[in-house]
């Protein structure tokens, strides 16, 4: 068999998700090397439709990388979000309650196109459609990934390796067992999302508590609309025509003067498990993960996405002290650093997701009280509404983060 064809980088990157792509960008901005190895091909990846708000910091990293102007353009800039139930609508006014911080509605789609147009123009190495990926050595000074490219098996030399390749990837497989501990909460209901070419009924997001259960009214620009309602973790897409689709939308997003919500076609359905992960520590030997690969946030919070740039910016920085001066410093700390977001985040998404729902086995409603007593505090709290915008935005810091 030919030997593998061998060569070397500074940064190993596994997946060409928001986490590897912003790694590769920040990296690239500071000289450093990186490879980035996806498994799946570029047009998959561009049009794979998940995350749609952007915190500030996201949006404001997006401009300071360079790769922010199509999102400036066709961004769709939020002041704030509706809370609805019992049919009657409450505004959370972010710019009031934050000094005016926001969010960006932009398809996670749209950043990815953005970060690999950028990459390809700066003609950094980006190979999509890797087949059987392996790490190696993670505890010596040269790990190792080994991978097929092309019908060529090849292996990669590394100073480090970032693990970006999400829930299902092979970098966290890769970590001997017992050597991470796990922290996970799958919740007892699942997210029906569509994608329907119908212009928003909306200004803004609608979260909405209703006794037939959760429902979320999104967009992704002025023609389309992204909708997601609560329903069993073990629905099936076939048992939903488009019809009830829309009649189960009608039903939880009504409103109790004449606002009726547009219909369109539904263009893309799926069904998104809620659960919440969490692996630590976040690195072992060589290896860093970053983003879905190490933890998972229910969607609720509208933090998958941002928690993920999260990582990778703290992991840039510090790879940058440590190539440019030798100082691992905040390479050594860099999953505790990275905890201390995640585990607020956790509590951000946990605490949106509970006040929201319908818990299926909450027999004397007393679970519903709760959620409910939670709402009408939020709704008529500056101090309650204020922890929900400054966590809705983003915090700029978090404890005593460096
Ligand atoms: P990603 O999963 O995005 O990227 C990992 C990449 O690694 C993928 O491109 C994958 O193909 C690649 N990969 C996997 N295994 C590999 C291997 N062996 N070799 C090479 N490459 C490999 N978040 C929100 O905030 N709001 C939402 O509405 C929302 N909806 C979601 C819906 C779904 C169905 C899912 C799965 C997630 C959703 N999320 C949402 C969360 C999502 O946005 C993630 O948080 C975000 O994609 C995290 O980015 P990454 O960490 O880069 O992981
Ligand atoms: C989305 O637009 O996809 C979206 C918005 C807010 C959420 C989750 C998803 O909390």
């Amino acid at each position: 068999m030919a030997e593998p064809s061998s060569r070397r980088t500074q940064v190993g990157i596994v997946g060409a998700g928001p986490a590897g792509l912003v790694l590769g960008r920040l990296l690239d901005l500071q000289g450093i090397d990186s490879v980035i190895l996806e498994a799946r091909s570029r047009e998959y990846v561009e049009k794979r439709v998940r995350a749609g708000v952007l915190e500030q910091g996201t949006v404001d990293l997006m401009q300071e990388m360079g790769v922010g102007d199509r999102m400036l353009a066709e961004g769709l800039v939020h002041h704030g979000i509706h809370l609805r139930f019992d049919r009657r609508d409450h505004h959370i006014a972010f710019d009031e309650l934050t000094d005016g911080r926001g969010i960006t509605i932009y398809g996670q789609q749209e950043v990815v196109k953005d970060l690999i147009a950028a990459r390809l123009e700066a003609d950094a190495p980006l190979h999509f459609e890797v087949e059987e990926v392996s790490l190696a050595d993670l505890d010596s000074e040269q790990p190792l990934i080994r991978y097929r490219h092309e019908g060529e098996q090849r292996e990669l030399r590394c100073d480090v390796i970032a693990g970006c390749d999400g829930f299902h990837g092979v970098c966290r497989e890769t970590v001997p067992e017992g050597a991470l501990r796990f922290h996970v909460r799958d919740y007892p209901f699942a997210w029906f999302g569509v994608l329907a070419e119908a212009p928003p009924s909306t200004e803004e997001l609608i979260y909405c508590s209703s006794e037939r259960g959760f429902a979320l009214h999104s967009m992704r620009s002025p023609q389309l609309s992204r909708l997601y309602f609560q329903c069993d973790p073990d629905e099936k897409l076939e048992d939903w025509p488009d019809e009830r689709i829309w009649e189960e939308l009608h039903t939880r997003l009504e409103r109790e003067d004449d606002w009726s919500l547009t219909e369109g076609p539904l263009v893309e359905k799926g069904i998104t498990p809620m659960r919440a992960f969490v692996a630590e520590p976040m690195q072992y030997g060589r290896l860093y993960l970053a983003g879905d690969a190490v933890h998972i946030v229910p969607p609720t919070g509208a933090k998958g996405l941002n928690l993920a740039v999260s990582d990778v910016r703290v992991l840039a920085e510090a790879l940058g002290r440590w190539f440019e001066g030798g100082d691992d410093s905040l390479l050594e700390s860099y999953s505790d650093v990275c905890l201390r977001r995640v585990w607020r985040t956790q509590h951000f998404s946990w605490w949106m997701t509970w006040m929201l729902h319908r818990f299926p086995d909450d027999e004397d409603g007393f679970q519903a009280k709760l959620s409910r007593a939670q709402l009408e505090y939020v709704c008529s709290s500056k101090a309650a509404a204020t922890t929900l915008a400054e966590n809705y935005v983003g915090l700029s810091q978090v404890g005593s983060e460096a």
